[in-house]
């Protein structure tokens, strides 16, 4: 089998030799990494609503970026946001010292013990990065599972709604042309792609 064959499963496509599936004829990658690492136009950061770093990703960004995330962080608290970024929302700053040209951050959902998780604002987060991206005419962008770490939403439960959102999303005319799904461990992508819901373009 050459380096870079695709083998195709029902909707989903695998490249065995890069270890990820890609569904909607390849314009979404599900892998495994580290999303400060995508050389893409834009990574999305699971922040919080003080914009000012935290751990996880945030924190990884944050940490990786430099300086120039934070004040651009901090204007934005200064001019648009004094009270924080609501959950759901997004803004877009510059990316510091990472391979990305933008962070988009926007806040999760926070998902309570023996509460139904908010999927109405899971799904916001996706489409308003994926919407941030495709105004500034941006072609490929990268999701870490936002809300799926500390702010606690059952990841299988993320999963479809994920799915749902970028699909939907895809089917409109938009400048995005590839979008990458990134999961830190390989069991939280094993899970994504067991509850995913993408169907045939
Ligand atoms: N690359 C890709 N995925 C990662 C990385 C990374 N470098 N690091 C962690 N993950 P979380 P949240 C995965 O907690 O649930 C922060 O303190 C991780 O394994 O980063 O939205 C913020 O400041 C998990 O699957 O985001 C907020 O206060 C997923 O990314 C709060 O946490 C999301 O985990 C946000 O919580």
């Amino acid at each position: 089998m050459p380096p870079g064959t695709i083998w195709r499963i029902g909707v989903e496509a695998m490249d065995p030799s890069r270890n990820r599936k890609t569904f909607l004829s390849e314009r979404v990658s599900v892998l495994v990494g580290d999303i400060t690492e995508q050389d893409v136009d834009a990574i999305v950061n699971a922040a919080n609503s003080t914009l000012l770093g935290g751990g996880g990703v945030d924190g990884a960004i944050h940490s990786r970026g430099g300086r120039e995330i934070r004040q651009a962080c901090e204007e934005i608290r200064r001019t648009r946001f004094p009270k924080g970024l609501p959950a759901g929302e997004a803004v877009i700053t510059a990316a510091g010292r990472l391979p990305a040209r933008y962070v988009i951050h926007t806040v999760g959902p926070i998902c309570r013990p023996g509460r139904e998780p908010d999927g109405r604002m899971l799904a916001l987060c996706y489409r308003n990065s994926l919407a941030l991206a495709a105004e500034r005419e941006l072609r490929s962008i990268a999701f870490p599972a936002i809300s799926t770490g500390a702010f606690g939403y059952p990841p299988e439960q993320a999963a479809p709604v994920v799915s749902e959102t970028i699909q939907s999303f895809l089917s409109q005319k938009t400048s995005l042309e590839r979008v990458l799904l990134v999961f830190y461990e390989p069991s939280d992508m094993t899970l994504f792609l067991k509850n995913q819901r993408f169907t045939a373009p």
